[in-house]
């Protein structure tokens, strides 16, 4: 007997979605930032869970994170997340155990009746008594959500809790991908995702928002890989910032990348990295479209 399913992985930007999918791979595919917004686009991870009579393959969708701001890429992310929500058999709403509950109030108020549970994260953060509390507060709302577990993606390490709850109501179907994969994402696409990582965790304001990466040709051999990339911002002044003074930014932002990428395939990789200004890409639909974030699409 088989289940199978997709479990959109939904919450406010920043409550560690991409983190915890990563730690239940097992590997960093997604990227993580302490900086908000970083996700822009939904990604499959996909999770095998076995019981004596049934096998499960859970396929979490991360999703960038519940906000609203007015700048174009924005709203092609939100309604991004909104799609998953819409689309998914089963919703786990990740919250910041340190958030305020008007946040999951919010949530409720998309569909009451979609089945979620609700992963309280970063209780690494909190006291137990602090934690207690928390989790009266959402056993107002326990008639609306199936389960609520408290986690750490920084010191948990065991998913069998939640994962069986997620289990047992995924519906019986049989799976979609290869059991050995770990996401159907290309690794183009994650190499993207690891350069845009890099450029958001060394870049400081307003820069990584306006910044976009581009894979142009990637030449893989038995022992290494060469990826050759462009790094896309919206300004002339923006294009001197990443590349830096004697090009030390830009190095910065390559060694990052190339370490986990590294890391990744366990092969020698040769990064190399061009930065190109688009002005206002982040901002016109048809710039968007051309980078992969068309707003049209149904
Ligand atoms: N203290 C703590 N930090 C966490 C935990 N999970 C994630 N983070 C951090 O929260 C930040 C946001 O994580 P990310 O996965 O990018 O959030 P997302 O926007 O929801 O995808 C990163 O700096 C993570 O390292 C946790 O359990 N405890
Ligand atoms: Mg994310």
């Amino acid at each position: 007997m088989t289940r199978c399913g997709f479990v959109g992985v939904i919450g406010r930007p920043n409550v560690g979605k991409s983190a915890f999918l990563n730690k239940i791979v097992g590997q960093d595919l997604a990227l993580v930032s302490h900086k908000a917004n970083a996700t822009r686009k939904k990604m499959n991870f996909i999770v095998p869970y076995e019981t004596q009579d049934c096998i499960s393959q859970i396929i979490f969708v991360d999703t960038p994170g519940l906000h609203h701001q007015e700048r174009l890429l924005n709203q092609f992310m939100l309604k991004e997340a909104l799609k998953v929500h819409q689309d998914s058999d089963l919703v786990l709403f990740i919250a910041s155990a340190t958030d305020s509950l008007k946040f999951y109030e919010e949530f409720l108020k998309l569909n009451q009746s979609k089945p979620h549970i609700i992963l309280l994260n970063k209780i690494d953060l909190l006291t137990q008594e602090k934690l207690l509390q928390t989790l009266k507060l959402y056993q107002a709302y326990q008639d609306y959500f199936l389960a609520i577990i408290p986690f750490s993606v920084k010191k948990d390490e065991n998913f069998t809790s939640l994962l069986s709850v997620i289990h047992t109501h995924l519906p019986h179907a049989p799976f979609l991908y290869d059991m050995e994969n770990l996401t159907d994402s290309n690794l183009r696409d994650i190499f993207k995702e690891l350069i845009r990582e890099s450029v958001f965790n060394n870049l400081s304001d307003e820069l990584p928002y306006e910044s976009e990466v581009q894979i142009e040709k990637v030449f893989e051999k038995s022992d290494f890989i060469k990826i050759f990339a462009k790094i896309f911002v919206e300004k002339e002044s923006q294009k001197s910032m990443v590349i830096g003074k004697n090009a030390n930014t830009i190095k910065r932002i390559g060694k990052t990348a190339r370490i986990k990428i590294q890391k990744l395939t366990e092969k020698k990789v040769f990064l190399q990295l061009n930065v190109f200004v688009q002005k206002a890409w982040s901002k016109e639909k048809e710039k968007l479209k051309n980078f992969g974030y068309d707003i049209d699409l149904e």
